[in-house]
């Protein structure tokens, strides 16, 4: 047991602390720069086996934009920040692999189960390791029919209180997104839109909603971090809403058509809680013959990079 310093709790036990691939430590003690990836929507957001292929892709993005990955997940009680290739190849393939978000971390660790981290419980273990910036793909919010439900993503609240930047293609469409935009406001989590003036649609370039701050470049974020930094307060997330790109997007009409049927399909067969999410992607995929997959990895492809290119940016200054 560790002498007491007076910040750390008496008890706490050490292999309850996030493993930290020997890549990911080096690149931390160098200041070089680290990007947190989460692994739900490799392990519940993508079909098998293309979410291992995209998996490895992702990495190699952040790679060639001159920065570390550090893949998030909890493995046989034990959080691990940055996945060698067999832990990432678990993931991806192992049907005993939970949906871990927040709150599920401590009996996680605790009974020795093995999941995937949502961007809740990613966001959580990747700004206690130290890493500042994440990529995903839409972070989760309030889903429609709230009034019915109350099924909000503990995404929202875990984000007003944790001091990360998460780059990401807004939040998934099949969310309410103008409730899930108050929501944030309420909560007091900034967003920018990247070269851009409309919050993005996850599937579409543009969700049809404002933001109130645009910033053009990496060197725009980093800026802004900073300054958030240096004025201190309460760690609260800054979402970077990068729109995947119009090229990219799926067919708005097809989108609103086939969504309404998606959502119809999950009230019918009542499926709730955790199953919400992955049940809603996997249908709009089936119902677009993939076309929606396809936007969803552009989006995230560019979120991945773009939040690349803002953890070089900031290690540089
Ligand atoms: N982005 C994607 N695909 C996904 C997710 C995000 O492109 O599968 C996952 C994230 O892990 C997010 C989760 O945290 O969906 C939200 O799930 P829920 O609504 O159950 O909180
Ligand atoms: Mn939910």
């Amino acid at each position: 047991m560790p002498q007491n310093d007076g910040d750390t709790p008496q008890n706490i036990d050490a292999s309850y602390e996030p493993v930290l691939s020997a890549e990911v430590r080096a690149a931390l003690a160098d200041g070089l720069p680290v990007v947190a990836l989460e692994s739900t929507i490799i392990a519940h957001g993508l079909p098998r086996p293309r979410n291992l292929r995209v998996a490895l892709e992702l990495e190699g993005i952040v790679r060639s934009a001159g920065a570390v990955p550090a893949t998030i997940a909890v493995l046989d009680g034990r959080a691990h920040v940055g996945l060698e290739k067999d832990q990432l190849e678990r993931v991806a393939t192992d049907p005993a692999v939970r949906k871990l978000g927040h709150r599920d971390l401590a009996p996680a660790l605790a009974l020795g189960a093995s999941g995937a981290t949502t961007v809740s419980a990613t966001a959580f273990l990747a700004a206690r390791a130290g890493l500042r910036f994440f990529a995903t793909g839409g972070l989760g919010g309030v889903h429609r029919e709230w009034a019915e439900n109350q099924d909000e993503s503990a995404d929202l609240r875990l984000l007003a209180r944790t001091g990360i930047t998460v780059v990401c293609a807004g939040v998934k469409s099949i969310l309410d997104v103008p409730a899930t935009l108050q929501r944030l406001e309420t909560l007091g989590v900034g967003i920018v839109g990247y070269g851009t003036t409309h919050f993005p649609g996850f599937y579409l370039s543009s969700s049809g909603h404002p933001v109130d701050w645009t910033v053009h470049s990496p060197g725009d974020v980093v800026e802004v971090v900073r300054a958030k930094e240096a004025l201190g307060g309460p760690g609260t997330a800054l979402i970077v809403a990068n729109p995947v790109p119009e090229a990219d997007q799926l067919d708005p009409a097809l989108h609103d058509r086939v969504l309404a049927e998606a959502l119809d399909a999950c009230r019918e067969r009542g499926i709730t809680g955790q199953g919400v999410t992955p049940f809603l992607l996997d249908q709009l995929m089936r119902r677009t013959e993939g076309a929606s997959l396809e936007a969803n990895l552009a989006a995230v492809r560019g979120n991945v990079r773009l939040a690349a290119e803002i953890a070089a940016a900031a290690a540089v200054r």
